[in-house]
């Protein structure tokens, strides 16, 4: 089941984003930084990303209308849902949050038990923001409303209110918070696994280029740690929030493709 080739795909869009733009310029920014020379193309467990097999890189989906977010959302899932037929396992590179939904409803189709494991300073779990309900703070509700995904895991949670404590109660969703964190640790998960990651997880201290800052988070050896702690099989990932805008430096970018590569790691355990 979890064999196919991890294969980039870009989303650039940011249109659901409800304080900043910027994440549509992610996907070019961090195929930028995993050629940048600073580093090289191996992960920690010695695996070269750049080898025969490793990870392939399907390119960008274009958005005709950016405008249209359903039609956004239709070619995401579509997209997605391509690539799991061709056999490989997408690694998205967002864009906003709001990708989410599609990409995830693309693999709870194809694989039923599912679980969504978060990464995040946020639940995204609120009912409608601003009156959108397809906003990047929202997509996880969209989610579990299909009930199509067997567990949604979230872990460096630290911006919970009054009504995402009531969407975690109603969706039985498993909440990590950050306020409770003491260190890395192993993840019991049965069955295929869709990783999201919002960049955002991190401390500010880690990254600048994000679009919601929330200090008291995780470091990149945190975040790094999990993944290689995990050991489930992981049939689908996205990376999002990246914020080219607010750093004018490489170096978030280059936190960006560090954590690519550790989850293509990832994607080879199993
Ligand atoms: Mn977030």
């Amino acid at each position: 089941m979890a064999t196919g080739t991890p294969t980039l795909l870009g989303a650039p869009y940011d249109l659901a984003s409800s304080h900043l733009r910027g994440p549509a310029l992610a996907p070019a920014a961090i195929r930028t930084a995993l050629a940048n020379p600073s580093s090289n193309s191996w992960t920690e467990d010695l695996l070269d990303i750049t080898a025969p097999g490793v990870l392939a890189d399907a390119g960008d989906l274009t958005f005709a209308d950016p405008s249209d977010g359903a039609a956004v959302r239709a070619t995401i899932e579509a997209g997605v849902g391509n690539l799991f037929d061709r056999g490989a396992r997408p690694l998205v590179l967002g864009g906003d949050h709001s990708i989410s939904y599609p990409a995830v409803r693309a693999a709870a189709a194809r694989f039923p038990g599912l679980t969504v494991l978060h990464f995040d300073a946020h639940s995204d779990l609120y009912h409608e923001f601003e009156g959108d309900p397809y906003s990047h703070a929202c997509p996880f509700a969209r989610v579990m409303e299909e009930g199509q995904v067997a567990r949604l895991i979230q872990i460096g949670i630290r911006t919970i209110s009054a009504h995402q404590r009531d969407q975690i109660k109603r969706f039985g969703a498993e909440v990590h918070e950050m306020r409770r964190w003491q260190g890395p640790f192993d993840l019991a998960i049965d069955g295929p696994v869709y990783l999201s990651l919002d960049l955002d997880v991190l401390d500010p201290a880690f990254i600048a280029g994000i679009s919601h800052p929330e200090p008291g988070g995780l470091s990149v050896r945190d975040v790094v740690s999990m993944l290689q702690r995990l050991t489930a099989p992981l049939i689908g990932a996205d990376l999002v929030e990246l914020n080219p805008r607010e750093d004018p430096s490489p170096r978030s970018g280059l936190v960006a493709a560090k954590l690519v590569k550790e989850l293509v790691a990832a994607f080879h355990r199993r």
